[in-house]
């Protein structure tokens, strides 16, 4: 486990907690909160979104430097659409003074990687004799040139792997987590070197003491996929939007198989309640969440995977949530014994050199930007109409109809209690109709509160399919044809059926409008 501690005593009985801390290096700094969003010093919302980097294994030495140079994957790194790097670290490298003043050449001694220590010197001459805690800082400082924003992630104490049940890292009295005094004065290093960040409740105090500039941080129970235990118990701090709440969600993170096995609308419904009672709540209670790990097998992506992203990405872009992808190494010096292992998970690929799947990564380009926010231009109000598989947005093309397109670009639909989606704007009013089975949806001056295919209702246990009745009777939902035109067909999958694919069916109505950004 990582540190969801458990604290015995006091009101904070069942809260605890995965110290984070926030280093921002770019906009208006220092960032802080207002209500559920990150703001900088004008008030003007900061989307994070992230990549997480791994620096808390065996070596203690940020990953992939004996691929790329330090400055080379900062570059790539903005290059891919980040502003910000969830940089994860190992307590002991801040509370062991023999730990943190190794030196890389000595750290990858150590652990017998010639070959990869010679990479490393290729790469890095400048980062070989320096101490384990310098060639940390300079990862920072090369994020810093790129201004990319840096979120300190006390992972676990025993540089290694994380997380397991029986790691010994994650609760107080663990084997490597006896002493909560040594994680207080861990996070208040780290806080204090970077002018950093902390948090239980009276650690949250330490760090924002040794650095009230950080945001904190504070992550949830099993494997932070639960914060529910806050609905009972709020967290009360005596500093004041600096506060935010962490949780992760992979495809594994539920019943062991249920996206391969079950009905893909139902298996989302599901989660998106989940996804609800456990932390989605706290948006509405006005706190920030930053979804601080999320992501899939890159490499041989499974559909049950496919599905689960697609259900996530859907409900990141209702809520336009910040977050950070796992991960970006594409393979580890050392992973649990395994030298140059791969990560499946990881945008590069083995070497470092290439995305692994490009097409996953511009489908994230449409979370990377916000398009909500705190300063939100009250004219510019409307809706988008996501479609998760595709990352793209059902964009009026004018002659050319209806198409998927860049989600920037997209064009302002509203919404009414009538369920009808029509233009913002239009002086008459301009609705969207279901025509025939398999043919383009189109826009017009219809009849549009007739009813006939101009009634928009979400539907399955997902609420991701848009159905309409067509003069027929017959029900259609919104969908998609091999050249991202917008069509009506047959719905698919609603129920039972675990087969099947909806994924060309799923939109998602979300709120958006022209905002002040900071970045
Ligand atoms: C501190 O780090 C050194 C070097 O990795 C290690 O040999 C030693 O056991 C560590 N000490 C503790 C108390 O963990
Ligand atoms: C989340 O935690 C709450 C209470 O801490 C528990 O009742 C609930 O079953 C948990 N939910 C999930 C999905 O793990
Ligand atoms: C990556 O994908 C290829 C092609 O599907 C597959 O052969 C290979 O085993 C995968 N590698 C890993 C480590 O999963
Ligand atoms: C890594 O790069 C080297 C040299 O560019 C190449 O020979 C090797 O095939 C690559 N390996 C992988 C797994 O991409
Ligand atoms: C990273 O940046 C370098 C230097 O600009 C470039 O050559 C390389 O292709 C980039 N890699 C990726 C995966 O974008
Ligand atoms: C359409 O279905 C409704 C009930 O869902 C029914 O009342 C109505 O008569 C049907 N209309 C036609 C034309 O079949
Ligand atoms: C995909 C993957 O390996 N994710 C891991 C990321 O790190 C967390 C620890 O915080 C693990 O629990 C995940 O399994």
């Amino acid at each position: 486990m990582a540190k969801k501690l458990l604290v015995q005593n006091s009101f904070m009985s069942t809260i605890l907690l995965l110290l984070t801390f926030f280093l921002a290096t770019s906009h208006a700094l220092p960032l802080s909160t207002n209500t559920r969003w990150f703001v900088d010093q004008h008030g003007q919302r900061v989307k994070l979104a992230c990549v997480n980097w791994s620096s808390h294994l065996q070596l203690a030495v940020a990953e992939g430097l004996s691929k790329r140079p330090v400055d080379v994957i900062s570059k790539n790194i903005t290059d891919m659409g980040f502003n910000c790097v969830r940089l994860t670290w190992p307590l002991y490298l801040a509370t062991n003074k023999t730990l943190g003043s190794l030196s890389v050449r000595e750290s990858f001694n150590d652990a017998g990687l010639v070959d990869a220590f010679n990479e490393f010197q290729d790469n890095n001459p400048s980062l070989v004799d320096v101490s384990l805690i310098d060639a940390f800082k300079a990862v920072v400082k090369s994020l810093a040139k790129k201004k990319v924003m840096v979120i300190l992630d006390n992972h676990l104490s025993k540089p290694g792997w994380c997380c397991n049940y029986d790691d010994e890292n994650g609760f107080f009295g663990d084997k490597y987590f006896k002493d909560p005094q040594l994680w207080i004065r861990g996070l208040t290093k780290m806080a204090t070197l970077f002018k950093g960040h902390r948090n239980v409740v009276a650690m949250t105090r330490a760090v924002h003491k040794a650095n009230p500039n950080v945001v904190v941080i504070i992550s949830g129970l099993n494997f932070d996929t639960n914060l529910s235990f806050l609905r009972k118990k709020p967290v009360s701090l005596h500093f004041t939007n600096k506060l935010a709440f962490e949780v992760h969600r992979y495809a594994f993170s539920g019943k062991k198989t249920e996206w391969e096995d079950g009905n893909p609308n139902e298996v989302c419904g599901k989660l998106t309640k989940t996804l609800k009672n456990n932390a989605g709540f706290l948006v509405e209670r006005g706190f920030p969440i930053f979804v601080g790990e999320w992501g899939l097998n890159l490499n041989d992506t499974k559909k049950g995977e496919k599905l689960f992203s697609d259900c996530f990405l859907a409900w990141l872009v209702e809520h336009d949530l910040d977050w950070a992808l796992w991960t970006m190494a594409g393979s580890y010096y050392i992973k649990e014994g395994v030298v140059g292992a791969i990560e499946t998970f990881g945008l590069f690929n083995w070497n470092w050199t290439q995305i692994r799947n490009e097409p996953f990564l511009h489908k994230i380009a449409a979370i990377q930007s916000p398009h909500i926010g705190p300063k939100a231009i009250p004219e510019s109000q409307h809706k988008i109409i996501f479609h998760p598989s595709t990352g793209l947005c059902v964009l009026n093309k004018g002659l050319l109809g209806l198409q998927l397109g860049d989600c920037s670009y997209s064009t302002y639909w509203t919404y009414t209690h009538h369920k009808t989606i029509g233009l913002k704007g239009s002086y008459n009013y301009v609705c969207l109709k279901a025509q025939e089975l398999d043919r383009p949806a189109s826009l017009g001056l219809y009849n549009c509160f007739s009813g006939e295919g101009t009634r928009w209702a979400p539907i399955s246990a997902s609420k991701l399919h848009l159905a309409t009745k067509l003069s027929n009777n017959q029900t259609v939902c919104l969908d998609v044809d091999a050249e991202n035109k917008v069509i009506t067909s047959t719905c698919k999958c609603l129920s039972k059926d675990n087969k099947c694919d909806p994924g060309s069916q799923w939109f998602k109505i979300a709120d958006a409008s022209a905002i002040y950004t900071s970045s």
